[in-house]
C-alpha cells in the first residue's frame, strides 16, 4: 500500500496528482506547517531530511520529489507516465524531469528566502539568481513553443515535476509569468485536467478538508 504524507502547501502535491492521474490506489495523511513555514514536528520524524514529499510503500520510506515521482511513475499504472529508455523523447523526458528540482526550483527558492530574509533587491547574489531564473524561464517558454508537454506530445511525470514550480510555489514569491504566454497557456491546460483538479481538492493550498 502507498501512503502519501502530505505537508500543507508543499511539493507533496506532486505524488498526489500523479496517483490521481493513475487512478490510485493510495492513502493520504495530512500534516501542517508551523508559523515559521517549517513542517510540524511529526512530519520531521518521517525521514531524516524532514522535508516534503515523503511516501511509504509497503513500509519503505521514500523522500525527495524526484525519487518519489520516479518511483511511482515507474512502479504504478504500468509505468504509463514514465518515458522508457530507448524512446525517441527519452532524453527530453529526463532533462525536464530533473531540471525542475536540480536547476529551476533552487533559484526560485533562493528568491523566496531572500525576500523572507529582507535581502536587498540589488544584492549581487540575488541579481545573479534572478538572471538565472530569467534564462531558465526563457528555456521553458521555448520548449512549450515546440511541444504541448515537456517531454513531447504526451503528458508525463516530467509535467508533474515541472508544474509545482509555477503553481503553489508562487504563493511564497511573486514570480511574474506575464512575459511567458506559452507557459501561461500550458498551465491553463494543466489546470483543466480532471486529475489535477481532484488532486488540488485533496492536497492543494485551498484543499477541501472533507474530501480525503
Ligand atoms: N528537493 C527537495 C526539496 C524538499 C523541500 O524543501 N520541501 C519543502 C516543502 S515544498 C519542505 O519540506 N519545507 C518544510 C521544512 O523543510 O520543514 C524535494 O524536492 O523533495
Amino acid at each position: 500500500m502507498i501512503t502519501i504524507y502530505h505537508l500543507d502547501r508543499s511539493r507533496s502535491e506532486r505524488p498526489v496528482w500523479l496517483m490521481e492521474e493513475l487512478g490510485g490506489p493510495y492513502k493520504i495523511e495530512h500534516f501542517d506547517r508551523l508559523e515559521t513555514w517549517e513542517a510540524e514536528p511529526a512530519y520531521k520524524k518521517l525521514h531524516p531530511l524532514g522535508s516534503s514529499p515523503v511516501i511509504s510503500v509497503d513500509g519503505t520510506i521514500i523522500a525527495e520529489s524526484g525519487a518519489v515521482v520516479e518511483y511511482l511513475a515507474t512502479m504504478c499504472g504500468g509505468g504509463r507516465l514514465a518515458v522508457k529508455p530507448g524512446a525517441v523523447n527519452y532524453a527530453e523526458y529526463l532533462f525536464w524531469f530533473h531540471f525542475a528540482e536540480a536547476s529551476l526550483m533552487p533559484e526560485v527558492t533562493r528568491e523566496i528566502m531572500s525576500e523572507a530574509g529582507g535581502v536587498p533587491h540589488d544584492n549581487p547574489g540575488r541579481e545573479y539568481s534572478r538572471q538565472r531564473t530569467a534564462k531558465y524561464l526563457a528555456h521553458v517558454e521555448a520548449r512549450l513553443g515546440e511541444a504541448p508537454f515537456f517531454a513531447g506530445d504526451e503528458f508525463t511525470a516530467a509535467d508533474i515535476m515541472m508544474t509545482f514550480v509555477f503553481t503553489t510555489t508562487r504563493l511564497f514569491t511573486p514570480l511574474d509569468l506575464e512575459a511567458y504566454p506559452k507557459l501561461r497557456a500550458y498551465l491553463e491546460r494543466i489546470e483543466a485536467r480532471p486529475a489535477y483538479q481532484r488532486s488540488q481538492r485533496i492536497a492543494g493550498p485551498n484543499r477541501d478538508r472533507h474530501v480525503m
